[in-house]
């Protein structure tokens, strides 16, 4: 026996029911200890006519978070899960998974491979695996939809989406719901289901499958819906492949079919950067020069100034996580639009059905408004989304000093500014931190924590740890200009105009970039976004961008003005090329003596992306980020890369660093243009 899963496994019997838990922290996932010491009990207890029934539970915080990803880049060790689980689904007598916590991916085959399932009211419930580029693959995909309606099971693994203890009672994945203990309310569901002689199908025969009442058109249709969404990802296409065949098919054939589908995923390049992606996100939120003994502090109320876009936006992520928020704004009426702007919101997700109504209201009432500055003298944080100007952040720095409490952090959501001269002018540089929130900020996942080299440690735990309780995912970032994501963002944009000049257009580069996986392209983004934030920066830095700067002076700031990049008088959804455009890049490329071609894919993503990995090398050469992997999850995160790619960093490894220097090297000499110089850290890697 291995020695571990007599730790990770053990048995204690109530009554005739043996229960079996599962210790393997901090989540319970599925490693091969596990699954061993599991397969030594089941097959010790199978024969065993002293017991009567088998109860599975998990210790700690939660029940099984599925397999354990760390080991599929290795080989699979046996009993793999599918052995395992068809051992504890063949068993006579009756079987039981305790669930609490979250019960995901391979957690739930196991839990489906029981006769029942009693769940705590706070179980979460979910096939997260397309998330990591994959399907489950031990039954979920053949098993859920012979339980519960095969509509509902497609839409659950398909997104990914976990659902509620209540939601899964209704839907008869679970057979009951409890408030109290889910062990002790399992132990008395088997005891009364022993004694009434209670017996439930197996998942494999359940009644509510049965041929001919699945709508097989509607599940084709959801199936076409599927793969309009993926953008290019195979795991939520192949996921309802495989549960639509595996409708079709005899159970133990459909069973293989989904192991084999599992197993090309899981070697694929896709689901490789997505597992990548998954512990580069658990790896950024930890700081090595972070002591481990410094305590966050406590934050209960946050004070946001600025009720614009940001504002909103902020105060609604914190309301989301339970905050109280007190928004302030110098203007009442920007104030009171701000408000209302926060109502509209929640109110407008309630219609489409994304949010419960008692929910809202609970996160509209968290927010409320503080007309005067003093008002926010009780503010454990403060956090300034004001405009973009040094000026109004000093000023507000200055005043935020006056009648803040002592102790309290202060933050600013700047972009572009120095956060430790707003520290310096607030008089607490020790408790000043950047937290740079992306639009919009209660739906983007990223936060960027920019440290000073005066922030206390104290206060970058406590933005981390308020990045969790809101659902962020934080990175650590040094000063620099644009700090990690803007900075490389404007390398990335830098060859844009030139791109136009030599005769792409806004339609071909965006195409290009949705190509590669992105939501949207560079065209689409700066129209949604509105060309004037952009102009007012360069105004400000004292830089040009001549096709730019003309669509601003002609007030063609994007959707918002009708026309930008695109022509939206026909209507938001649909933009038509901007004929404007095609004159003035045409008049400026002759001007200029620019030679007009057509430009491939190809050259658009090399020129584009290229010189972004470049500055990511340079950023991480500076120190500003403290692992490579950092890039990569604020580009997943906060700019839409697409995850299938990994980020940045690591589809330009997968590429190989040596042919992104080469091909630098090569724009570089032809054009001499800065952008392409490769920088000193690539050419170290070459
Ligand atoms: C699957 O099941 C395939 C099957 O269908 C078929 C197989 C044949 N494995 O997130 P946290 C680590 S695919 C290994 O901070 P939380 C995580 O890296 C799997 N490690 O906690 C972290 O490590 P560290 C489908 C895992 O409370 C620590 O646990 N399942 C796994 O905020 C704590 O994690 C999923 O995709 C794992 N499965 O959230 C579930 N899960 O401390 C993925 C976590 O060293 N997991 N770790 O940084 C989650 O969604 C969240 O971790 C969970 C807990 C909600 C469970």
């Amino acid at each position: 026996m291995d020695e571990v899963s007599a730790e990770v496994v053990s048995r204690r019997m109530d009554g005739t029911a043996a229960i079996l838990t599962i210790s393997n922290p901090p989540v319970n996932a599925l490693s091969h200890a596990v699954r061993d010491g599991l397969m030594i009990e089941l097959r010790d207890l199978r024969d065993d006519t002293s017991v009567d029934a088998v109860i599975l539970t998990c210790a700690g915080r939660t029940f099984c978070a599925g397999a354990d990803i760390s080991e599929f880049d290795k080989p699979t060790r046996q009993p793999d899960l599918s052995t395992l689980i068809a051992e504890l689904a063949s068993f006579a007598k009756p079987t039981l998974a305790a669930l609490h916590g979250t019960t995901l991916g391979g957690g739930l085959e196991l839990a489906l491979a029981c006769r029942f399932r009693v769940a705590h009211r706070t179980t979460r419930l979910g096939f997260p695996e397309v998330k990591l580029g994959l399907i489950p693959g031990a039954g979920g995909t053949v098993r859920l939809p012979r339980l519960i309606d095969p509509g509902a099971a497609l839409e659950m693994i398909t997104t990914g989406r976990l659902i509620n203890a209540d939601e899964a009672e209704f839907m008869g994945l679970v057979d009951a719901v409890t408030d109290d203990g889910v062990v002790s309310a399992a132990i008395e569901f088997t005891h009364e289901a022993l004694a009434e002689g209670k017996r439930s199908k197996s998942t494999r025969d359940s009644g509510r499958f049965q041929e001919a009442g699945i709508d097989w058109d509607w599940l084709e249709q959801e199936k076409i819906s599927v793969q309009q969404k993926a953008r290019g990802l195979l795991a939520p296409v192949k996921a309802a492949e495989t549960l639509i065949a595996g409708l079709h098919l005899p159970f133990e054939e459909a069973l293989a079919n989904e192991r084999s589908t599992f197993e090309l995923l899981k070697e694929g390049e896709q689901s490789r950067a997505q597992r990548y992606l998954f512990f580069a996100e658990k790896e950024a939120a930890k700081v090595s020069t972070l002591p481990a003994s410094t305590l966050p502090r406590s934050i209960e109320t946050v004070g946001v100034i600025g009720a614009g876009t940001m504002g909103r936006g902020i105060a609604m992520a914190l309301a989301n996580g339970g905050i109280s928020v007190l928004l302030h704004d110098a203007d009442r009426d920007a104030l009171e639009r701000g408000l209302a702007g926060i109502r509209d919101v929640y109110a407008s997700s309630v219609k489409r059905g994304s949010l419960n109504e008692d929910v809202a209201k609970q996160r509209v009432a968290l927010i409320t408004s503080s007309p005067n500055v003093e008002g926010l003298a009780q503010c454990d944080l403060l956090i300034e989304a004001a405009f973009e100007d040094k000026a109004v952040k000093r000023q507000i720095f200055e005043t935020l000093n006056a009648v803040a409490k002592s102790g309290a952090i202060f933050a600013t959501n700047t972009s572009y500014l120095d956060p430790s001269e707003l520290g310096l002018l607030s008089g607490r540089p020790a408790d000043m931190i950047g937290l740079h929130f992306f639009s919009p900020a209660h739906v983007m996942k990223l936060l960027e924590v920019v440290r000073t080299p005066s922030t206390a440690p104290d206060v970058v735990a406590t933005a981390l740890s308020l990045a969790r309780t809101i659902g962020k995912i934080p990175v650590v970032v040094g000063i620099c200009h644009g700090f990690v994501g803007n900075r490389m963002l404007a390398a990335r944009t830098a060859e844009l105009e030139q791109l136009l000049l030599e005769g792409a257009t806004p339609q071909g580069v965006d195409r290009a970039f949705t190509e590669f996986g992105w939501p949207m392209g560079p065209f689409q983004m700066a129209d949604l976004a509105g060309l004037d934030i952009s102009w007012r920066n360069r105004r400000s830095l004292g830089k040009k961008a001549d096709i730019a700067d003309t669509l601003c002076e002609r007030g063609q700031f994007g959707q918002k003005a009708g026309m930008g990049y695109y022509d939206y008088r026909a209507g938001p959804r649909e933009p038509q090329p901007n004929a404007e455009l095609v004159e003035l890049t045409a008049r400026l490329a002759s001007e200029k003596g620019v030679d007009r071609r057509r430009i491939e894919t190809q050259e658009i993503c090399e020129r584009t992306l290229f010189p972004m990995v470049n500055e990511g090398l340079r950023i991480l050469d500076e120190g500003i980020v403290a692992r490579e992997s950092d890039i990569d999850v604020v580009w997943a995160n906060g700019y839409g890369f697409p995850r299938g790619k990994g980020g940045p960093m690591f589809w330009a490894r997968t590429l190989g660093y040596k042919k992104v220097a080469e091909a630098l090297q090569e724009w570089h000499s032809r054009t001499g243009r800065e952008v392409f110089r490769p920088s000193s850290a690539l050419s170290a890697l070459k």
